[in-house]
């Protein structure tokens, strides 16, 4: 498999769940200000949608959008980091997918933008706070979103978490995130995913990623 990505950016998921479940992969940088990969190819004749992840399959079909590709690696260890498909526990898991994509995620796209409007980036910020009340609220009862054990949804609110300082989103009002994070990021696996992006364990997004 070859996986697109930015560092950083929420490609850092899907990279964190490979590097999990240990498969083995080949990783492929975009630059996001220009569209292009190191030799100069033109990213978006690969993915005309021109963000990152994309995921290349062995057999060469092309995959994207975060939630999908998550599910995509977790079903090639089955039971390692997502509960089968068609259980209610994996509606969960999808639910909690959705929940960060949309309502997380997509809720930070403004705070990246320099010409976005102070007052707008300050709504952004309090919509993101409540979102993460109920995220925290669900973390202060059990280590990991859907219980005791790591899986795909973790991966990718860790990804988003880990903007935080660089989108000036105060996590301190939710401790038992900041412990989230700070769990997450001691995991083996997470910590090599972090150090291939050239991430400290702390260190903040160094890709736009609206
Ligand atoms: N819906 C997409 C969103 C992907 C996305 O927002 N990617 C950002 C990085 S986190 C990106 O590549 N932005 C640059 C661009 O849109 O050109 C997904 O789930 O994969």
């Amino acid at each position: 498999m070859r996986l697109y990505f930015a560092p950083g950016a929420c490609s850092l998921a899907v990279r964190i769940a490979l590097t999990e479940a240990g498969l083995p992969f080949t990783a492929e940088k975009v630059d996001l200000r220009t569209h292009k990969l190191a030799d100069g190819t033109d990213y978006t004749a690969i993915n005309p949608k021109g963000y990152v992840p994309l995921l290349e399959l062995p057999d060469g079909t092309r995959l994207s959008e975060v939630p999908v590709l998550l599910q995509y690696v977790a079903d090639r260890v089955p039971g390692a980091l997502a509960p089968a498909y068609g259980s209610v526990d994996r509606y969960r898991v999808m639910e909690w997918l959705n929940f960060i994509a949309t309502e997380i995620h997509k809720q930070a796209g403004p705070l990246w933008h320099p010409t976005t409007p102070v007052a707008t980036k300050e709504a952004a910020r309090a919509r993101l706070a409540v979102r993460f009340d109920h995220v925290a609220r669900a973390l202060a009862a059990q280590p990991y979103l859907t219980g005791t054990g790591f899986g795909i949804a973790d991966a990718y609110l860790f990804t988003i978490l880990n903007w935080a300082p660089m989108l000036e989103v105060d996590l301190t009002p939710f401790p038992a995130l900041v412990a989230y994070r700070a769990r997450v990021a001691a995991r083996p696996a997470v910590r090599r995913a972090l150090a291939a992006e050239g991430l400290a364990e702390d260190e903040a997004a160094a890709a736009p990623a609206a």
